[in-house]
């Protein structure tokens, strides 16, 4: 056998480390894994097949969807359709949650996912992402239900995500660490490349959609202010911004930098959804040893009130996603 650490190898040896572990959670994770193959080959390949642009129709957000989306989507929820220890699904694209075929009463995971993160980037050829959690449920017996859904980000289990950049990565945690795998195209796996994936102490970046400055709250200007003053922290700073969620994330993962898509005065929560997209990323994060909070409170305390409510969200290091919550507690006095 080749010395290549492989997601397979490096998820079989974890299930060695936990002793009486079934494998369920194994097969899951190399499942969901290739499904991201799969989805990664549909969008490097997206100019040639007739997968680029809309398909007319909105989702439940009021959004375009795109062709990538639903085949993203689907791709996703049939991989995991037939494993018997998934009970049901949640995604962005869906209004309802899906219960499986093979684990409706029996499966103990329910998966929730963004299956393409960043649409609006698709037919740009901009990086775009897929980003999932796992969470068990206590009603094992029975049909799941939104409620077994509607947890706590503490109640998650896993997270990760994949994005489909220069190349292709995909990291993922179970609350040991976050660990990143680069998929290399001719042997057709994830290997091990950002083992143990630490946010670095300083932040170099921050990224936020300034278009929507006229709407912010006085809190978000302080917080530019700040990051842009050139003192202490803030000597070496610059902007970034993709527009993807899960690819301005990884970055600042990688580089130091924190992202914010505050709640503002059009849109008092903000854009992003709390139980595929925030409460995931903040999972992730704080095990890079970042934080992450809606200006309030911590992400993973939030409980959602619906599959897709939507969550301000300020995301990368320590410091600066405390500044912005200091900065909003002055506020409101
Ligand atoms: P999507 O899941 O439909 O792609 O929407 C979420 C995306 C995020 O990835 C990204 O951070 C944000 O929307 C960008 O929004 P905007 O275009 O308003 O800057
Ligand atoms: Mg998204």
């Amino acid at each position: 056998m080749s010395g290549l650490m492989t997601l397979s190898r490096f998820n079989l040896q974890r299930k060695r480390d936990y002793e009486g572990a079934s494998g369920d959670f194994t097969l899951l994770m190399n499942h969901l894994a290739l499904a991201m193959k799969i989805v990664s080959r549909e969008v490097a390949r997206a100019g040639l097949l007739d997968v680029l642009g809309k398909t007319g129709e909105e989702n439940v957000q009021g959004e375009q969807v795109t062709k990538l989306d639903v085949l993203s989507n689907e791709m996703l929820i049939e991989v995991l359709n037939d494993l018997p220890m998934v009970a049901a699904v949640a995604s962005e694209e869906d209004e309802q949650i899906r219960i499986t075929r093979a684990g409706r009463l029996t499966g103990r995971y329910l998966v929730c996912f963004d299956p393409l993160d960043g649409s609006s980037n698709i037919d740009v050829n901009a990086t775009i992402g897929t980003i999932f959690s796992i969470r068990k449920r206590e009603t094992v017996g029975r049909e799941a239900t939104v409620e077994d859904f509607c947890k706590a980000g503490t109640e998650q289990i896993a997270a990760g995500y994949c994005v489909y950049g220069s190349s292709t990565l995909f990291a993922y945690s179970t609350g040991d660490g976050v660990d990143g795998f680069t998929l290399d195209p001719n042997v057709g796996e994830f290997v091990l490349s950002h083992p143990n994936m630490r946010i670095p102490e300083l932040a170099t970046c921050w990224s936020a959609n300034v278009g929507n400055a006229r709407n912010w709250l006085p809190e978000t200007h302080a917080f530019v202010q700040h990051l842009g003053s050139g003192e202490g922290r803030y000597k070496k700073m610059s902007l970034r911004y993709i527009g993807t969620l899960v690819a301005d994330v990884h970055r600042n993962i990688i580089q130091g930098g924190v992202f914010f898509y505050p709640g503002d005065k059009k849109s008092p929560n903000g854009k992003l959804r709390l139980l595929y997209e925030a409460h995931p990323l903040a999972y992730l994060v704080e095990q890079a040893g970042g934080k992450a909070t809606d200006g309030v409170r911590r992400i993973l305390d939030l409980v959602p009130n619906g599959l897709h409510m939507r969550t301000p969200l300020v995301i990368g290091n320590g410091p600066e996603v405390d500044l912005y919550a200091e900065l909003a507690a002055t506020r409101r006095g």
